[in-house]
């Protein structure tokens, strides 16, 4: 009865497409999805696609070609052979009369948060805008959804972050884990993670927080870590590059695999239980980042040698004497998380989720990924 009234006024807006029947508009599977463009956006829309999903997204205008991640999904609406099932809208995550504008047109069944200014060391030097866009943003997203009168028609999930644990309390980190963020960023999705929780609480929202620990790619963004360090390892070995600087090799993070649909399934699965809960996403493992350049320059056949401490540590080339890897402090930050180590318990037992951990196979692939991409830099997309 209540879904039949809430069809019959909602038909009214101007926005509203229609379903034809109430029970057409329970069952549709349209999907919202801020930061498409981004490592995650572009892996959860293959997946949304691939289960039969519409999949809108929000798109930031830029001067420069952002879409690379989504090329191989996009097909021009005006071609006869389209799929017609991928669309994207400008947008900003800083704008509410266009949120409202997007979810009133499109009306989707779930929406997932997962536009963000994402770079930990960036929020420091930006961190009110990380603020309006990864704190504020979700509260105006969640706030256009009530404004449309989809509170009890909309399933939500945030992009929450193992950097809300910031400062280690206790391990392995779990939902019940006290948060303790350590950067700008962190703390713009401590408030998104509870406006998220308080809009499920105060208004029935069915909302929920992935709380995700670290998950990696041959599309994660080339400044993050371990990209970083895939690509120098493949630069390095061609010859196209001399050395890497980094800045904290002793950082220890749960790295999974981000492409190969665990994470995106386990996003999806978040919104498809009878209850909004939050769940922690992780391997349960953990690796030092100087590892993860161990194992990239063994994919490339260099041994690395470490020598000196501090600032003054390098990674030598064991076979050739060359010095491949140097700090730079530059690449700090003013505060930093030491330990990642997640316990995905929740997930496996409730959701029935496994992250493949092979950390060994997720550093090779994404190496190999930058060899090819550096023999084919027309290619050379993500
Ligand atoms: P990326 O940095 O790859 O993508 C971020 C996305 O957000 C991009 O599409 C970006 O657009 C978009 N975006 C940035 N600013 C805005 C804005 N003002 N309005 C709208 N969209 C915006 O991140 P990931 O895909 O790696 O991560 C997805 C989400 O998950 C993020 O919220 C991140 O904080 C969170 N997260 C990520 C983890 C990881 O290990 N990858 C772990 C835990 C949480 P554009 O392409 O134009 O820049
Ligand atoms: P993180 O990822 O901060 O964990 O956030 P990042 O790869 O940036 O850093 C991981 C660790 O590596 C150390 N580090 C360096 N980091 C970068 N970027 N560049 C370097 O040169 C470098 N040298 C050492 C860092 O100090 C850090 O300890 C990511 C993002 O995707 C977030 O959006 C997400 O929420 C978390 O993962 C979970």
């Amino acid at each position: 009865k209540d879904l039949e009234r809430f069809v019959e006024e909602y038909l009214s807006k101007p926005f509203a497409r229609d379903y034809g029947s109430p029970e057409d508009y329970r069952k549709r599977k349209v999907a919202l999805i801020s930061g498409i463009t981004g490592q995650d956006g572009s892996y959860l829309t293959e997946l949304l696609i691939e289960k039969g999903y519409e999949v809108h997204g929000i798109i930031r205008r830029s001067s420069s070609f952002n879409t690379g991640r989504l090329h191989h999904l996009y097909a021009d609406q005006h071609e006869p052979t389209g799929p017609g099932k991928f669309i994207l809208h400008y947008g900003d995550l800083s704008d509410s009369t266009n949120l409202v504008y997007i979810l009133s047109s499109v009306q989707p069944s779930e929406v997932y948060n997962l536009g963000a200014q994402s770079h930990v060391k960036v929020s420091f030097e930006m961190a009110e805008y990380t603020a309006d866009v990864d704190g504020l943003g979700t509260l105006r997203l969640l706030d256009a959804i009530r404004t449309c009168g989809l509170e009890k028609h909309v399933r939500f999930y945030q992009a929450s972050t193992s950097e809300l644990y910031g400062k280690v309390v206790e391990t392995p980190q779990s939902e019940t884990t006290p948060f303790y963020p350590r950067s700008p960023y962190g703390v713009a999705k401590l408030y998104a993670y509870w406006i998220t929780v308080n809009y499920r609480e105060a208004y029935g929202m069915y909302a929920c927080n992935g709380i995700l620990f670290n998950h990696e790619s041959p599309r994660r963004g080339r400044t993050f870590v371990t990209r970083k360090i895939s690509r120098a390892a493949a630069d390095i070995s061609l010859g196209k590059q001399g050395c890497l600087y980094l800045g904290n090799l002793d950082a220890q993070r749960d790295w999974g695999h981000g492409g190969d649909k665990t994470t995106s399934e386990g996003m999806w699965r978040m919104l498809q239980q009878p209850t909004a809960e939050d769940f922690v996403l992780a391997t349960g493992e953990t690796h030092p980042v100087r590892e993860f350049v161990e194992k990239a320059f063994r994919a490339v056949g260099m041994d690395i040698r470490w020598q000196g401490s501090g600032v003054d540590e390098v990674g030598i080339d064991s076979k050739s004497g060359r010095t491949l890897i140097r700090v730079d402090p530059k690449y700090f930050r003013p505060a930093e998380v030491d330990l990642l180590l997640g316990n995905p318990a929740k997930a496996e037992r409730l959701l029935g989720w496994k992250r493949k951990v092979d950390f060994e196979s997720l550093v090779k692939e994404m190496v190999k990924a930058d060899l090819v991409a550096a023999q084919n830099p027309i290619d050379d997309q993500n």
